[in-house]
């Protein structure tokens, strides 16, 4: 039996792996469950002996009782700025004038590393403990957050292996990755609160907390780029090995870094990590370049405040202030209505951006826009530029507010807002011109209609010529007229009308699921049918004979209703059964219905006169199983033009092949005629 000082002791051993494993390494050694289990035993242990208790310990980062004040901590060492490049110029001017102080024009070996968008910090660390954490204030002094740091998993509260400096202070970023960033923005706005207005914003308000179990909450992480003051022990003469061995007592150091030689590699290291920027997992707003031999550091020393030795290569900023000239409402391919801001063209991270998304009403709202605005906008790493503020002290009597459509701006339809959904909806559906092209490619494709050949480049240049406007002028199409798009020819283009032709024979499924109703998969058209059996009795449906089926819950039925409320979906489908369009009548499936039940198929090829999916549908209609590979178990192979290997397949195993007519034959032996 271990002594209780003993167990303490291993479960922080175990914690503190653990810890380092998950915030440093991004590598989770133990599951989550299993950590809560030794941190809860932890957690009593210390309670029964609160004399064991030490600062040091995985408990003390779930935050401390709230602070009245942070007291005020005064560097040491003081904590430099930084110089800025915005340039290339500034940046050979940068290194011409370290090689004139130098007096050599030899290269001179760089670290570079991304300049982290966070707070500059300063750990303190005594015989390998964490003691002191502060900010970096105005640079002689700053503010104690000892506490607020603690609760940081990237900081090691006490520094791995033996060999670290009796005293040490490790400098670095506190900063907040943009996932943390974002689900952070999404709880506030779910719970009406304020948000954050970027990741740096949100990381200095995380970090001054008072109270350091909030700061516990917010998903801080904290990268070292330098070294403060040490004690009783030697540390390398390069700045890259410092970090190496920051890294090695249990810090986060930063993936990016490099060491390179000379100003051209540092340009280079700056426009390759400009490429990464935006798919990094965290804000950067440029490089850090630094000599790399602390002895040259030491020749060099500062300025005003800032080391002769470094520079701050900045990249384009990614926030400016422009003017909110107009909203307008976009129609997407979904039907979903997008407010879109017209702004007066600004450069921001890197491109010129005349257009930012809103989102939707509820975004404007929170925002408190008005047209005339002066905005902030914010073009961070998704790349789709944002309005991130407006900056009320700008506001005038001229700014006027966002008027919602009431109707879409595209075709008239009335607009769905479903409660609980950020989204308006033009009901248009098939109607509406912003809609028409997908509402296209999704009627003809293969789980619907199954129009062969009908692929997504050939509707965009059938909507393009005019050609279509309405699903049902697919079934009005002109050989001569559709043979002379380009890169068509009569062949295909007779392809194309044979397999329309072929289309019009479905089932009462495909034709509600190629209809294209918001949320209507194969598998709620499927249900829909076994419910109404009929278009007429679906159709006519109330929201509560919805409500009935099986998997349609109120949304569902809320996107049925509208869609076929809307008299322009009602003419279309109209339409499209005068053109042709038919199913067979609804069978009540009776026992003994299945003539093919037990007997499995498989088809390869292409049919002349369906589409393999709509050959499967009739099998398994018989009470077949329709299988995608040739076995031993295959009980026949439906073979059309253009067989490959499944054929060869079922001849060598002796499976019967049934060609085109032959298959035919079998559905007309079971009363399926085409
Ligand atoms: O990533 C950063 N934000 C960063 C900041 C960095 N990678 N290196 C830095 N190096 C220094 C010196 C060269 C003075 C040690 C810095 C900063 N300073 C810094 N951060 C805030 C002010 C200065």
């Amino acid at each position: 039996m271990p002594s209780i000082q003993d167990e303490i002791q291993q479960l922080r051993e175990q914690l503190h792996t653990a810890n380092y494993q998950y915030y440093v390494c991004d590598d989770p050694s133990i599951p989550d469950a299993e950590y809560d289990r030794l941190f809860k035993r932890l957690q009593i242990l210390e309670n029964q002996h609160p004399e064991l208790l030490t600062a040091d310990s995985p408990t003390q980062r779930v935050g401390a009782p709230a602070l009245s004040a942070f007291s005020s901590v005064q560097h040491e060492m003081p904590m430099l700025s930084l110089d800025n490049a915005f340039s290339e110029q500034d940046m050979q001017d940068f290194v011409k004038r370290i090689q004139e102080r130098l007096n050599s024009s030899a290269e001179i070996e760089f670290a570079c590393e991304p300049k982290l968008d966070g707070l500059a910090v300063s750990l303190l660390y005594r015989d390998g403990i964490l003691v002191r954490g502060a900010t970096r204030g105005d640079g002689s002094s700053g503010e104690d957050i000892t506490l607020n740091v603690r609760t940081i998993g990237s900081i090691p509260l006490r520094l791995q292996g033996d060999d670290f400096p009796p005293v040490l202070e490790v400098r670095g970023e506190v900063y907040m990755p943009r996932k943390g960033f974002e689900v952070l923005n999404q709880r506030a706005r779910d719970n009406g609160e304020k948000t954050f207005v970027n990741p740096r914003n949100a990381a200095a308000g995380s970090l001054r907390q008072l109270d350091s179990a909030i700061t516990a909450k917010r998903p801080l992480e904290f990268c070292c780029y330098s070294l403060g003051i040490v004690e009783g022990r030697e540390m390398p003469g390069k700045h890259s090995d410092i970090l190496a061995c920051f890294a090695r007592w249990g810090f986060k150091t930063n993936a990016e870094s490099a060491v390179v030689q000379g100003v051209n590699a540092c340009l280079d290291y700056y426009q390759k990590l400009g490429e990464k920027r935006d798919a990094l997992a965290y804000d950067i707003d440029g490089v850090v370049f630094k000599v790399n031999d602390i002895q040259l550091q030491k020749r060099l020393g500062f300025i005003s405040r800032a080391p002769r030795w470094a520079i701050a290569h900045k990249f384009p900023a990614q926030e400016e202030m422009t003017l909110l000239e107009d909203v307008e409402f976009q129609v997407g391919r979904t039907g979903a209505i997008t407010p879109v801001a017209r702004l007066q063209p600004v450069f921001v991270g890197g491109v010129t951006v005349s257009n930012a998304t809103l989102h939707n009403m509820d975004e404007i709202k929170r925002l408190d826009l008005k047209i005339g605005d002066t905005v902030i906008i914010r073009r961070a790493g998704d790349v789709i530029p944002q309005v991130a503020r407006v900056v009320l002290e700008k506001r005038n009597l001229l700014c006027h507010d966002i008027i919602f459509p009431a109707v879409c701006p595209v075709c008239g339809s009335q607009i769905e807002k479903i409660e609980g959904e950020a989204v308006a909806r033009c009901t248009g559906g098939l109607f509406c011109g912003a809609q028409r092209k997908e509402a296209i490619k999704h009627f003809a494709s293969r789980k619907a209609m199954d129009v062969d050949g009908l692929g997504d480049k050939i509707v965009d240049q059938l909507v393009d010529a005019g050609l279509v406007d309405t699903l049902d002028d697919l079934y009005f199409l002109e050989l001569d007229k559709l043979a002379a798009l380009e890169r068509m020819g009569v062949k295909s283009a007779q392809n194309i009308l044979d397999a329309l032709e072929n289309s019009k024979n479905t089932s009462l499924e495909r034709f509600i699921y190629a209809l294209g109703i918001r949320e209507v998969g194969v598998a709620t058209a499927s249900n829909l049918v076994n419910h109404f059996a009929s278009l007429e009795a679906l159709m006519g449906a109330s929201l509560e004979q919805l409500l009935e089926v099986d998997d349609v819950g109120p949304v569902v039925a809320e996107h049925v209703a509208h869609f076929f409320a809307e008299a322009h979906n009602r003419s279309v489908i109209e339409a499209l059964l005068a053109a042709g369009i038919h199913w067979p009548a609804p069978k009540t499936p009776a026992e003994g219905e299945q003539p093919l039940a037990g007997l499995t198929y498989v088809i390869t090829g292409t049919l002349a006169s369906m589409g393999r999916d709509q050959a499967g549908d009739y099998l398994k209609g018989l009470g077949a199983k329709v299988a995608g590979s040739v076995s031993a178990k295959t009980s026949a192979l439906v073979a059309g033009e253009k067989a490959g290997s499944k054929l060869t397949k079922a001849q060598s195993l002796g499976v019967p092949v049934l060609d085109e007519g032959a298959f035919l034959a079998l559905l007309a032996e079971h009363g399926i005629t085409l």
